[in-house]
């Protein structure tokens, strides 16, 4: 059986912290972890929790009695919403920490850790990845980021969101069809991708489209899949009219007579905006608020 020291050593170097960088995580001098690293001391039962949260482990790995590293413990199973508020928040400072300091790899690890955990990846779309490009788009109108910045952090993002796909419950595809994307021109996609996945958790048959599809294209699709929903966003308000005449059109077409359109996004988002003026069966100024709408109306 390998000696503490020398797996405390071994975890630090894989994680690339020097002992100085691990003793200030932990709170401890530097000459502690030489001691531990060298068996001449060995910490507390806190630190020892401490250490194995640091480097996402188990209690029996650190002490050598199994030779599998990745913690199974789901530490968050049982904890009210309101208990994990704060950890979700947590969560998404240090996503956008690690994402302001250029390491991708940390971030996306900090995701399927917190999600092995027992986090809800659904909950993820809203209180991390949405609230993170909310706080991307203030810097960057405050020039405390530039647009490259920006467009790292969301293709990073992009990249996060397609890894809670694995926590999706294989199930056989049901005729529950509903089709997702943002209007014509405009290039905010986000929205419609979160939406397509969250109504994927919620037991539908999803197809994510983007943008840019020629009006007469997603009229064949939708009566090819027989779609029941489709929800269409909006960040930008100059594409407002697109929006209106994708609707109209789509409502126009004879084969389409039971589909439900639901719009969101940012642009809607405007005291006193009336919506139905869009022609459209439904509208959400959040996820939550369009799937429990989409659920009333199936
Ligand atoms: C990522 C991003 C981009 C990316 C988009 C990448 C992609 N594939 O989506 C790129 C780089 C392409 C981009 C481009 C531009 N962008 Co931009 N972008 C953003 C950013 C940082 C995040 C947007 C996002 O995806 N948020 C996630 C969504 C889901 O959250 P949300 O918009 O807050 O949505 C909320 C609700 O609306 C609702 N919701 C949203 N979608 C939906 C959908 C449904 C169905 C429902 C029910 C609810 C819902 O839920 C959310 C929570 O409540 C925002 C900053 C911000 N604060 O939002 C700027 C922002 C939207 N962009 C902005 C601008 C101006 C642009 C550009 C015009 C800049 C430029 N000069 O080039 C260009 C567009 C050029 C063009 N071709 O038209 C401005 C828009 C200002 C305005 N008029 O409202 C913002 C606000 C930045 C800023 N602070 O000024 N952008």
């Amino acid at each position: 059986m390998q000696s503490f020291g020398k797996i405390l050593k071994s975890l630090r170097n894989e994680s690339g912290l020097s002992q100085f960088e691990l003793a200030r995580s932990l709170g401890v001098a530097q000459t502690t972890i030489a001691n531990y690293e060298t068996d001449k001391r060995f910490p507390n039962h806190l630190l020892l929790i401490h250490m194995a949260e640091t480097f996402d482990t188990s209690l029996d790995f650190l002490l050598g009695r199994t030779p599998e590293k990745k913690s199974r413990l789901r530490i968050y199973e049982g904890m009210t919403r309101g208990e994990l508020d704060p950890v979700y928040q947590e969560v998404a400072d240090k996503y956008l920490g690690y994402l302001l300091e250029n390491q991708k790899y940390r971030a996306l690890a900090l995701v399927s850790r917190e999600l092995d955990k027992g986090l809800d990846p659904r909950i993820f779309y809203d209180r991390v990845f949405m609230n993170t490009l909310r706080r991307v788009g203030e810097l960057w109108e405050r020039n405390e980021i530039n647009v490259a910045r920006e467009h790292y952090i969301t293709n990073v993002t992009q990249t996060a969101i397609a890894g809670l796909y694995t926590y999706l419950e294989e199930r056989v595809a049901c005729d529950r069809v509903a089709v997702t994307m943002a209007v014509n021109g405009d290039p905010h996609t986000m929205g419609a991708k979160m939406m397509s996945d969250l109504m994927e958790f919620e037991g539908w048959n999803t197809f994510y489209l983007g943008g840019d599809v020629p009006t007469d294209h997603l009229i064949d699709i939708l009566v090819e899949l027989k779609a029941r929903v489709l929800v269409l966003t909006i960040t930008l308000p100059q594409y407002m009219d697109t929006l209106k005449n994708t609707i109209y059109a789509v409502k126009k077409e004879a084969r389409l007579k039971k589909l439900k359109i639901i719009v969101g996004g940012k642009a809607l988002d405007v005291k006193g905006f009336s919506w139905q003026e869009l022609g459209a069966d439904g509208y959400g100024s959040s996820f939550e608020e369009a799937i429990r709408l989409i659920e009333e109306i199936r």
